[in-house]
């Protein structure tokens, strides 16, 4: 879809807190006061939108943090943006690659603010604008390690109650195969299953992580380092069960490299994770090209971050369940309105028929969470150059 230039002239940077319901935890660290990396972006028509920086508060994840991407965001990518007409959301991604090694998820928040923007202005929802096709996307939950078989139990039973098409088991080596086998054994056969090690694995384990295949689990997500692309090959050829690769795939090469070496069998996409919307749609067109099934993974994000997910998560090939849980399940009161819904048969609505990102920011909500803010302007807004 053509979009018109853009020249941004004002970007409001801000670090709200948003307590988490229960703390989240994974095999490399966790999350309960969810540090929430904002901007605020305003083009010279006086249009705004909203992008979220999904970074989290220390580098488990990956080596950026909020206050990396704060840092990288003043000194190096919003100087190179502002004031800059720029022909659509498309080029953002190579304007900020040129002499700038890294922080994706820095850039990603701005490019896909550009994305919101120019929805805005086309006056078309952000889903038609990247190509998304569905009318509500099938939902997955991602449910973080616990203190015992039990309470992982119970935990994926009631998210079953709740209409989830997908349970994903966050697993590392002390809790896995009798937490899987539990888990197996208490929702049945056919409930749809994965786990997730981020990345907690090396290749010795391999013996250990055959044993996973006896659960006829549709995934297991990144057991190795992001890097090993290699080793997961090699771990693969081993398993029945398809490994899906989450903090290894940052770019679309790498994808690539995933396919050539048969690292793994589907994509988890995370448009932050991999610098932005133009690099998250190339990997899906990859994907989809060598028949390989993607979903959108989530990274606990408030209602404005859920909302690009969401858009994304309607192009076609994201054909498995996407950690894209509603509001309520994080927040006990989300900072958009209306918040995110999800079906009693485990649907999000997209929202195809509003502008923009299709959920209102509840501004004065994110005032009062707000811990600090800086606004960036153009040297010369407006000014044609
Ligand atoms: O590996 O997918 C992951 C959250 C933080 C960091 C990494 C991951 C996750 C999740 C949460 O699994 C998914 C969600 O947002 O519901
Ligand atoms: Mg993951």
């Amino acid at each position: 879809m053509p979009t018109s230039p853009l020249r941004l002239v004002e970007v409001t940077l801000r670090e709200i807190e948003l307590p988490l319901k229960e703390r989240f935890v994974i095999s490399s660290g966790w999350m309960e006061n969810r540090r929430i990396l904002l901007l605020e972006l305003r083009d010279e028509s006086g249009l705004t939108a909203w992008s979220e920086c999904v970074c989290g508060d220390l580098p488990n994840y990956s080596p950026e943090t909020v206050d990396t991407a704060w840092l990288a965001l003043r000194r190096w990518l919003l100087p190179r943006i502002l004031g800059r007409e720029i022909e659509g959301p498309g080029v953002v991604k190579a304007l900020l690659d040129d002499g700038v090694q890294g922080h994706p998820m820095a850039k990603a928040a701005i490019e896909m603010g550009m994305w919101g923007l120019a929805a805005e202005a086309a006056g078309v929802s952000l889903s038609r604008l990247v190509g998304g096709t569905r009318e509500r996307v099938p939902t997955g939950i991602s449910i973080g390690l616990q203190a015992s078989r039990a309470e992982l139990v119970a935990k994926a039973r009631q998210a079953v109650d709740e209409g989830y098409r997908k349970v994903k088991l966050k697993i590392s080596p002390e809790k896995d195969i009798e937490y899987v086998a539990a888990v197996r054994e208490a929702l049945g056969p056919r409930m749809p299953l994965a786990v997730d090690a981020n990345a907690a694995y090396t290749l010795e384990a391999s013996d250990h992580l055959a044993r996973l295949d006896a659960f006829d689990l549709i995934m297991i997500e990144q057991p190795l380092a992001a890097g090993d692309l290699v080793r997961h090959a090699r771990l693969q050829e081993r398993l029945d069960t398809p490994l899906c690769l989450d903090e290894s795939i940052v770019d679309p090469a790498t994808c690539e490299d995933m396919l050539a070496l048969g690292s793994g069998r589907i994509v988890n996409i995370k448009p932050g994770r991999v610098g932005g919307f133009r690099s998250a749609r190339r990997i899906h067109d990859i994907s989809r090209d060598a028949g390989v099934p993607v979903w959108c993974g989530g990274m606990l994000e408030s209602g404005i971050g859920r909302a690009y997910n969401v858009a994304l998560a309607s192009m076609p090939n994201f054909e498995l369940p996407g950690d894209l849980s509603p509001s309520a399940r994080y927040w006990t009161r989300d900072i958009v309105t209306p918040e995110w819904t999800m079906s009693a048969d485990g649907f999000v609505t997209v929202p195809r028929d509003r502008p923009g990102l299709g959920v209102e920011v509840d501004t004065e909500r994110v005032e009062a969470l707000t811990r600090r803010s800086e606004t960036f302007a153009a040297a010369a807004p407006g000014i044609p150059s």
